[in-house]
């Protein structure tokens, strides 16, 4: 009986004790934090309209902050928040609109 009390004020004690240790309003689990920026080349686009489709379809990826999607240079730069969005991600969604990714690189 008293060692049942014992466990039962142990368990009373402890559990506040290592709620209150949690820090407040950070995640529980963030595997990677901050925000990145991944240059992704695209094949296959011709003109504005092109650009157009890609920069819109990237602008919808949760996480994506900023999108520039340059003719020319035939690639998008894509600011992105890591615990949201992936490159992986950003390169699935520019295959889906049809064009091609290349390889990216990420800072
Ligand atoms: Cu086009």
């Amino acid at each position: 009986m008293t060692r049942l009390l014992a466990v039962l004020i142990a368990a009373l004690v402890l559990v506040p004790a290592t709620r209150a240790e949690e820090p407040k309003g950070a995640p529980a689990s963030a595997p990677a934090t901050g925000v990145a920026t991944a240059t992704i080349p695209v094949k296959g686009m011709h003109c504005g309209s092109c650009v157009g489709t890609v920069t819109a379809a990237l602008q919808k990826v949760q996480g994506v902050k900023s999108v520039e999607v340059d003719l020319e240079k035939a690639q998008a730069v894509v600011v992105f928040d890591r615990s949201k969005a992936s490159v992986k991600k950003l390169v699935k969604t520019i295959d889906a609109t049809g064009y091609h990714a290349g390889e990216p690189s990420v800072n």
